[in-house]
């Protein structure tokens, strides 16, 4: 049978997974929205009207032009009043010792607000135990990339089954995957995100590639949703938007646990 959001929190070692799937039932919603955009005022205007709607927040703070130490005091009031938790889409990819110090030093200094981040498992295993140097100290949680939305992702077959590997050596600190489906099985606990999530249309000029809230978590198993321009982009009702696709993605986790008819 499938659990519950409630159910699972309470399984997680990690505190970061534990926090997250709490917020998902506390606000009944599992989606996460990627705002990148380039500006702090836009970004913490869109933040705030899409706040209540969303259990995590997902940043890209290196395409923020005018970044400071503001802008992270902000999001992180921001979060509290809103009850988010915050992701920031690093995407580490480098040796286990340059990894530690992007994640935790240089302007940004990611683990001290990041909840949770994420890298690529090309390196092999020490990118996990030198972000996890930093991270698990502060209780933050880390998402491999096992699978990835864009045309000719070469992430698949044996690298994504090596990634969940990787993943199950390190389960006090690997919190789950960024893929398109559920790559587990039920008697293991993996927080699956899957980007490339859209109503309306299917794919961008560059290689993105869109399917709907019910195909990804219905059909394919995945637990959030992270939605980007199908929300903020193209003078879109952010707010209105942000409804539509909580909504959606929490009418699908109803149909997989089977509370609601899939027709
Ligand atoms: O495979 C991936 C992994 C990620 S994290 N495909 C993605 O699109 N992403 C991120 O999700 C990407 O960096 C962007 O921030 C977001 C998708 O944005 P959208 O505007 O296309 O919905």
């Amino acid at each position: 049978m499938v659990k519950t959001y409630a159910e699972r929190a309470e399984i997680f070692q990690n505190e970061t997974a534990r926090k997250l799937f709490q917020c998902i039932e506390r606000k009944k919603s599992n989606l996460c929205v990627a705002v990148d955009v380039t500006r702090k005022t836009e970004l913490l205007d869109i933040v705030d009207k899409v706040g209540p709607y969303i259990c995590l927040l997902k940043t890209h703070v290196d395409v923020i032009e005018d970044f400071d130490e503001d802008l992270i005091v902000k999001l992180r009031a921001l979060s509290e009043s809103h009850d988010f938790m915050i992701f920031e889409d690093r995407k580490f990819a480098d040796i286990g010792n340059t990894v530690a110090l992007q994640y935790s030093s240089g302007i940004y200094k990611i683990s001290s607000w990041a909840h949770i981040t994420n890298a690529h498992t090309i390196p092999g295993e020490g990118i996990i135990t030198g972000l996890a140097q930093i991270g698990k100290p502060l209780g933050r949680g880390l998402l491999l990339l096992a699978e990835m939305s864009s045309a000719g992702s070469l992430a698949t077959g044996s690298y994504t089954d090596a990634t969940v590997a990787m993943a199950r050596k390190h389960k006090d600190f690997v919190i789950g995957f960024i893929a398109g489906r559920k790559l587990t099985g039920d008697d293991e606990d993996f927080i699956v995100m899957s980007p490339g999530v859209g109503l309306d249309v299917s794919g961008d000029a560059l290689g993105q590639r869109y399917r709907t809230p019910e195909d990804v978590i219905v059909s394919s198993g995945s637990d959030i949703i992270i939605v980007g321009r199908g929300i903020y982009g193209n003078g879109r009702d952010v707010v209105k938007e942000a409804k539509r696709y909580r909504d959606a993605g929490w009418e699908a986790y109803l149909t997989r646990l089977g509370l609601l008819k899939d027709d």
